[in-house]
């Protein structure tokens, strides 16, 4: 199960940086934070080197994608690169036909609706990987004691496009089915746990030092349905990472009244959305657990002195955790002026404990 000696974690290299230090719950020499979406639309110089290339290409190119993965780290100073890929990378490198349409997301050839649709997945191969791992190494070379994050979706997120076969708004799909055809609603989020979980376990191998699940709908269910039909799955999405020393975070949008039952999937640090306070997540989950989050996105649009006192506020709040990584409550929106991102690090990195 141990990583190898050369990984960043065990080498020393990442191991005591400000990112893993607030995971560990600990107080860094500096306040840590990174983006969620660091990476694309908002830089001009990944519309560079995405010019003629899919999405999807783009994730399966070593080179290409630790370039993009580095680009945000480079020009905001952040504490940590997340690795440049997409959550339906693994049913694509399983033979799954699925593509990233623009200004749509994530479009299946086939949406995966019956038992007979589940039986026909392909099992993701770790071979399969290999464009993944070597992207890793690159990317974690180039990075050297800044930490790379791995990331992966849940179960539920992953089947909310594999059952609608695109972006949808309430999940009707997946909902309906984990309640009219229990067994094939295991099968399927049990199918999406190993898909992700062999993804998470290969950036990790290769290098990455944190990792995390992004469950990013699990807010369209109640805590009856995630507790019976979800939490399991992402748990099973966890077991190939578990005890490698790496920090797992768990984060999903809307999530206030399930957070418990997040950290309960067995993770270190919960990424709270922008619209629970810091301080009451801290509370909720009983004040044990490091935080992640949660300026609000919105505001990264707003005159500088409301978004700097709103972040002032943010840090105050997250002072309550035992650990806290500042982020945003979801990702940066594309019409972001990077400029702005830069500014707010140094902010960030300006203000002492
Ligand atoms: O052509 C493009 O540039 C497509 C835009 C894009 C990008 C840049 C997509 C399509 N995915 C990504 C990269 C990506 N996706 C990253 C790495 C970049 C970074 O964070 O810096 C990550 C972590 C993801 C993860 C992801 N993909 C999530 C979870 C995070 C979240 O935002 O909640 C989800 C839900 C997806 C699905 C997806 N992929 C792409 C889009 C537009 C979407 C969302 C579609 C929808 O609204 O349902």
């Amino acid at each position: 199960q141990a990583l190898p000696a050369a990984h960043p974690l065990v080498s020393g290299a990442t191991s005591e940086s400000p990112l893993i230090t607030a995971y560990r719950g600990g107080k860094p020499s500096r306040r840590p934070v990174w983006f969620m979406r660091q990476a694309g639309r908002s830089l001009p110089e990944y519309r560079e080197v995405r010019r003629g290339i899919s999405m999807l290409d783009s994730c399966l190119k070593p080179e290409l994608a630790a370039e993009i993965t580095l680009q945000p780290v480079r020009r905001h100073d952040v504490d940590a690169g997340i690795f440049f890929s997409d959550i339906v990378i693994p049913l694509k490198l399983a033979g799954v036909g699925v593509d990233i349409v623009p200004g749509v997301g994530p479009v299946l050839e086939h949406p995966v609706r019956t038992a007979d649709d589940v039986a026909k997945l392909p099992k993701l191969d770790w071979d399969a990987l290999e464009p993944i791992r070597e992207a890793v190494r690159l990317t974690v070379e180039q990075l050297g004691s800044t930490p790379l994050i791995g990331f992966a979706g849940a179960p539920f997120t992953l089947a909310a496009y594999m059952v609608e076969g695109r972006p949808s708004r309430d999940h009707l799909g997946p909902r309906t089915m984990m309640h009219a055809d229990p067994d094939t609603w295991k099968a399927l989020a049990q199918w999406a746990a190993d898909a992700s979980g062999l993804f998470l376990r290969a950036q990790l191998e290769a290098g990455a030092s944190a990792a995390q699940l992004f469950d990013s709908w699990a807010g369209s269910l109640g805590l009856a349905d995630y507790e019976r039909f979800v939490a399991p799955a992402s748990a099973r999405a966890l077991d190939p990472v578990r005890g490698l020393g790496a920090p797992l975070i768990h984060f999903g949008t809307g999530t206030s009244e399930i957070l418990g039952a997040m950290h309960g999937v067995g993770v270190d640090v919960i990424g709270v959305d922008y619209r629970l306070p810091l301080g009451e997540a801290n509370r909720r989950l009983g004040g044990t657990v490091p935080l992640q989050g949660n300026i609000d996105p919105a505001l990264l649009s707003a005159p500088w002195e409301v978004l700097e006192s709103h972040v002032r506020e943010v840090i105050a709040a997250g002072e309550s955790a035992p650990g806290h990584v500042l982020n945003l409550g979801h990702g940066v929106p594309p019409e972001t002026d990077p400029e702005v991102l830069t500014r707010l690090v140094s902010l960030i990195h300006s203000i002492g404990y």
